[in-house]
């Protein structure tokens, strides 16, 4: 078994969308153990802190209805350097959110060292809006798109490179909100989607064969998951800012992150959305965890 060193970066980003809590994430999922958890897999880990948050609160640029536009960039801008940096010393980084804005500036710290980066999007939700589509100026129904280049020019060029990741190495999984114009941009791409419909049609065993075979066709050098709790259902996760019944199952989560874990593509990975204000006892977090476990190796037997 292959013996990580991950590196954890706490993200406290709640700029991203309008509900409170989502910056109490990190200290949430360190509280439901998430050292222990993976230091008893054998991997070794490095908790580097928290990335410093800004909070101007300044009036949105005149030109833009996106919501708190400037201090989302500075915050990713921070986390794309400090995720370069912990690529550059050889660690694993693991990204806990805060809200799904982060992704922004974790693939610009990830995609200059992966030149043909996978992205595995967990997520009930596309996250493909730009300014143009957005139905409500929130940044974090935004950081695919803009990964992909298209969005804000000044969250598209954050690290002064773009675009960060190319739409044919892009597979989300779980979807099950996705706005209009989210909707052309995954038919104008090409985007692989598995909605829950082919989730449930499929099963996960299938979908994640499909996910992982996909990947190794297109010879990606590095896969990036991005986790938003909220594409597990909120029976499970109830500690998110847009719930949407009809989500992947627990097991079924469990089973796509064992899975992953066997084919040993993840080289980085990011749990987001976790909200502790609108949870039940730490059970979102504690989900989180549960998770890390399996994709780091944890077996039931
Ligand atoms: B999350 C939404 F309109 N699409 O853009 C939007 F439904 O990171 C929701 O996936 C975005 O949680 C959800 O505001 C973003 C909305
Ligand atoms: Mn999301
Ligand atoms: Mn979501
Ligand atoms: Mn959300």
């Amino acid at each position: 078994m292959n013996k990580l060193s991950i590196s954890l970066i706490g993200v406290p980003m709640d700029l991203g969308q309008n509900r409170r809590g989502v910056d109490m994430g990190p200290s949430a999922i360190r509280y439901a153990g998430v050292v222990e958890r993976i230091e008893a897999l054998g991997h070794s880990v490095k908790d580097e802190g928290d990335i410093a948050i800004s909070h101007t609160r300044k009036e949105q640029s005149p030109n833009t209805h996106l919501r708190n536009l400037e201090d989302v960039i500075d915050g990713n801008t921070k986390l794309g350097n400090k995720v370069n940096e912990v690529l550059e010393a050889g660690q694993f980084p693991l990204v806990l959110g805060g809200d799904h804005s982060i992704a922004i500036g974790t693939l610009a710290g990830l995609a200059d060292k992966y030149e043909n980066l996978g992205v595995i999007w967990y997520d009930a939700h596309a996250d493909l809006n730009t300014a143009e589509t957005s139905p409500s100026g929130n940044i974090h129904g935004m950081p695919l798109a803009v990964s992909l280049g298209l969005g804000h020019a000044d969250l598209v060029n954050i690290r002064s490179y773009a675009p960060k990741v190319k739409p044919e190495n892009v597979i989300i999984i779980g979807a099950r909100s996705v706005d209009p114009g989210e909707r052309e941009l995954i038919k104008e791409k090409g985007i692989k989607v598995f909605s829950m419909h082919e989730i449930d049609k499929l099963g996960m065993t299938e979908v994640m064969n499909q996910t992982i075979e996909y990947f190794r066709e297109r010879s990606v050098d590095g896969v990036h998951l991005s986790l938003d709790l909220d594409g597990i259902d909120p029976l499970y996760t109830p500690g998110v800012g847009t719930p949407v019944p009809g989500g992947i199952s627990y097991r079924e989560s469990h089973l796509a992150m064992e899975m992953l874990y066997a084919s040993n593509l993840i080289t980085s990975a990011e749990f987001v959305e976790v909200n502790p204000i609108l949870d039940e006892k730490n059970k979102t977090a504690d989900v989180a965890v549960a998770l890390m476990g399996s994709l780091f190796g944890e077996s039931l037997v």
